[in-house]
């Protein structure tokens, strides 16, 4: 029975589910389609990525044998979804049944449960073997739990890979956790090596001309597009992190320095959510390089951490609450959105920085994220919707499986604490702590008065008063709140006026 196997954007692994049942009588779709590449305005260098990506994988999938119908963006009148796109294929192919793996987002997934009644065929929807815990495991860990933290389940995780485990399932080193040996300070004159950055195929020459002619408005610049678009780069550019970067990543994790947009980080992220890389490949590839003795423990502990833990987590969790968990508002953020997320314009250098590299790079590292642009929309209430909306559009690893939850739930605690058990709030302090950002800004970091001072201090202080109704009891912050009263009625009612004041100008800071 010949099957049409639809493939998406973000399925461009060689090991997928759906592509192990292919032989040479089936039909694979791949489309590029107007209703991904538009519901949001995803930055250019995502739309080049992944359909420079999907066309290389597509030429590797005949070159096999494999009987491939690709449809280019705007190449066939009428076809805007992958529902048109699978429409279109059926017509042109006699096929008996459709064959997909599970989606990445809610929104498509209820796209491609409409298929079988739509089409009046079967459907197959296969598991998305590619991580490690499936949406049942994770349901199950979460079913006799009061709280989900990352942390337990991260320790299932090292139980069931066996990664850096040791005898009788204890872990490497004593220890599951060296995240307090992960926040060092970067020193500016540290030697950075830069990730690899790859010259354009000529396929991505045509992806380039094609996304500045339908997608001029959306944001970055095409032509500085430098990412891998083939597993093959993809592993190059990872095996040249773990080789030159993964040795300094551990005590530099929560690091930032002006104009040094990657550190020591892997920028490996959008190679994964794509299918490019495989997670226990490179989980692999890491502890070899520590039992080697080439990085320590808390570097490869440090990395493997994110990629079993937080991120297989955030992906459970995301299936486990949608659709309601999108709803969530719980500090009721309703302020829209400022300018310069859009163009980075702000005389607020830490924004200023981690605004501007994202929409030159498609790249932020997960501080920049959480601690300025997080940190920022949090406690200045902005809109949730306006929020996650943006960074589900500006970086090239964005799908809403991975960017809603920690977006909404760790940055802007909009989940009310389901996965983290406080806000991620900070003052100027911990940015100025964590970066040289401080030294070269307008604002004053030490002042949370006066007309120079430091927007996020008077915001930090107004957010836990603000909010203390909801935060008040919260255990984590008993400190903040005492610190709070502490300052004593006319300094808050000064520090209370400053943040108004703030937030009226949101737009001129
Ligand atoms: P590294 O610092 O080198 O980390 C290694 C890998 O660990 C990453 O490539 C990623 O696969 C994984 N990882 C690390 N932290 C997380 C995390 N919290 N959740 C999931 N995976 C993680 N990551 C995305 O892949 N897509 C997103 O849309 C996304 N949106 C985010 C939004 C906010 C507000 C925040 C705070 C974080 C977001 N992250 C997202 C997580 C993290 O910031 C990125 O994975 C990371 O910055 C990617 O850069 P890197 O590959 O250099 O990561
Ligand atoms: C993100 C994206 C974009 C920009 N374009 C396409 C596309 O044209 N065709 C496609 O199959 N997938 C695309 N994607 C990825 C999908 O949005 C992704 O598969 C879903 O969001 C599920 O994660
Ligand atoms: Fe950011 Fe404040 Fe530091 Fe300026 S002084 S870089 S606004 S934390």
């Amino acid at each position: 029975m010949p099957k049409l196997i639809v493939i998406l954007g973000d399925q461009l692994s060689p090991a997928l589910a759906s592509l192990r049942q292919a032989t040479p009588d089936d039909v694979i779709l791949m489309a590029e389609v107007k209703s991904e590449a538009s519901y949001v305005k995803h930055h250019k260098h995502k739309i080049i990525f992944l359909f420079s990506a999907m066309r290389h994988f597509a030429a590797v999938l005949r070159q096999q044998g494999f009987n491939v119908c690709y449809l280019e963006y705007a190449s066939q009148p009428g076809i805007h979804s992958m529902t048109d796109a699978v429409q279109f294929a059926l017509a042109q192919y006699p096929v008996e049944q459709l064959v997909i793996t599970e989606c990445g987002e809610y929104r498509l997934q209820q796209e491609l449960l409409s298929w079988q009644t739509h089409f009046n065929l079967p459907v197959t929807m296969l598991e998305d073997d590619r991580f490690i815990c499936s949406l049942s495991m994770f349901a199950q860990w979460a079913s006799d739990r009061q709280q989900l933290r990352m942390e337990y389940f991260y320790r299932l995780m090292r139980r069931h890979t066996g990664l850096l485990m040791g005898s009788n399932q204890q872990p490497v080193g004593g220890q599951w956790n060296f995240d307090k040996e992960n926040r060092k300070a970067c020193p500016p004159d540290m030697l950075q090596i830069p990730p690899l950055t790859f010259n354009h195929a000529e396929i991505t020459t045509t992806v380039i001309r094609l996304v500045n002619q339908h997608f001029s408005d959306h944001p970055g610049i095409a032509e500085n597009f430098q990412y891998a678009v083939t597993g093959k780069d993809a592993r190059k550019a990872f095996l040249h992190f773990v080789e030159q970067q993964l040795a300094k990543f551990g005590d530099y994790q929560d690091a930032m320095l002006l104009d040094q947009p990657f550190l020591f980080h892997s920028i490996c992220s959008m190679y994964l959510n794509a299918g490019l890389l495989d997670v226990r490949w490179m989980c692999q590839k890491v502890e070899a390089a520590f039992k080697a003795e080439q990085v320590s423990l808390n570097a490869a502990e440090g990395f493997i951490r994110q990629v079993i833990g937080w991120r297989e987590y955030v992906r459970g969790l995301y299936w486990l609450k949608m659709p309601d968990y999108s709803n969530n508002n719980y500090l009721n953020a309703q302020r829209p959105l400022p300018g310069y997320y859009w163009h980075g314009n702000t005389k607020m250098r830490c924004m200023q920085q981690a605004i501007s590299q994202t929409l030159e790079f498609s790249y932020a590292h997960h501080i920049q994220r959480l601690m300025i642009t997080g940190n920022f929309a949090l406690l200045a209430g902005l809109s949730v919707k306006e929020t996650t909306d943006w960074y589900l559009a500006v970086y090239c690893d964005a799908y809403e499986w991975v960017e809603l939850p920690n977006t909404l739930g760790m940055a802007l605690f909009a989940d009310g604490g389901v996965l983290a058990s406080k806000p991620y709030a900070a003052s100027g302090a911990y940015i100025n702590r964590m970066s040289n950002y401080c030294k070269s800004c307008h604002y004053k970091v030490k002042d949370s008065l006066g007309e120079l001072a430091c927007p996020f201090n008077a915001l930090y202080w107004d957010f836990l008063d603000r909010n203390s109704t909801t935060l008040g009891q919260n255990a984590r912050l008993q400190l903040a709140y005492k610190n709070w009263l502490a300052k004593g009625s006319e300094q808050q009612q000064a520090i209370r006026h400053k943040a108004e004041d703030i937030l009226i100008h949101l737009e001129q800071l």
